[in-house]
């Protein structure tokens, strides 16, 4: 892990077109600037799903190709705290469904800490937690051959260029079975005054955490970045759909990284490109579904059609 990121930091900033991987801000203090973020009044993504699996769980459960009596696997990638699945969970308990809840992340500490709070909240339900990458933890689900549903939410998709999102999908239906569902959660191409202050919110949340890349690789890199030297850019155009996340370095200077033994010289104005959020419509969606074998079943909106939940169909 800290090799692929030394590697990887090394790689971003050696480049003539500056970039560090958003999956890079998920350290102890980024999972909490996340939090924050998740609960700023602009950024609204994160309530309009709330909306979807708190209001429409009836839709959710009926486009499921799921029946009481019968035992699937409910798998999550990129659980975090699980406060929109346990809406769906609730309703799945009471109504007697024979299921198995497996949450999947990187961090072995979320998934403690979501298990505990399932343990006190839903009783009754069944846990498994699974750590580890996306695909290997997928991989293994493979040999169990019970029929599964996989959550996918938060607009997560959206950190993928295209091309990344059409091996992701194609990759995630090569793991599944026949009639297995993937509920894949999007954010929706909107104007501007509506996207871009979910990425600039007003509080400096956003900004906070787009930095705090700088302060991860001088903690364990080593490295002498002086954050208040380089601002944070939120950029977007409704054309293409995408928002992209920028650090910009406010003057001419030179930056130390101790353990790559290395120098990096930005110019004033210079950008590094930290993230991508694409924002997804129809005709995107099919793009990246093209080639694979998912087919859409069902889309739910919330109330203001800001957030789509899509469900998907292995064929
Ligand atoms: C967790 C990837 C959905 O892109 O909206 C929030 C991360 N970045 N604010 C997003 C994020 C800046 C978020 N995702």
């Amino acid at each position: 892990m800290n090799s692929n990121f030394k590697k990887d930091i090394n790689d971003g900033l050696s480049s003539p077109i500056k970039t560090l991987s958003s999956k890079y801000f998920y350290d102890t203090a980024g999972d909490a600037l996340f939090v924050k973020i998740m609960n700023l009044p602009e950024y609204y993504l994160t309530k309009a799903e709330f909306d979807i699996f708190k209001n429409q769980t009836q839709n959710i459960i009926k486009s499921l190709n799921i029946e009481p009596d019968t035992f699937f696997e409910l798998v999550e990638l990129g659980a975090g705290d699980g406060t929109k699945t346990k809406e769906l969970l609730k309703v799945l308990i009471s109504e007697n469904y024979n299921f198995k809840y497996l949450p999947v992340d990187i961090s072995n500490n979320a998934l403690d800490k979501l298990k505990a709070n399932l343990n006190t909240e839903l009783p009754t339900l069944k846990v498994s937690k699974k750590q580890g990458d996306y695909f290997d933890v997928l991989d293994s689900l493979k040999a169990s051959n019970h029929p599964k549903v996989v959550l996918f939410l938060g607009s997560n998709i959206g950190n993928m260029e295209d091309e990344q999102a059409k091996l992701f999908i194609s990759k995630l239906s090569n793991s599944l079975n026949i009639s297995d569902n993937v509920l894949l959660g999007v954010d929706l191409i909107k104007s501007k005054d509506i996207v871009l202050p979910a990425y600039n919110d007003k509080s400096g949340v956003t900004k906070a955490f787009n930095l705090n890349l700088l302060n991860r690789i001088n903690n364990e890199l080593d490295a002498d970045f002086n954050i208040d030297a380089f601002s944070h850019q939120p950029e977007y155009t409704e054309k293409e759909g995408i928002a992209r996340s920028f650090i910009v370095s406010n003057k001419e200077q030179e930056v130390r990284i101790g353990a790559l033994d290395k120098v990096f010289k930005f110019k004033k104005d210079e950008k590094i490109h930290t993230e991508i959020s694409r924002k997804y419509n129809d005709t995107i969606l099919n793009t990246i579904l093209e080639n694979s074998q998912l087919k859409k079943v069902t889309k739910l909106l919330d109330s203001k059609s800001y957030f789509a939940d899509y469900i998907l169909i292995k064929s």
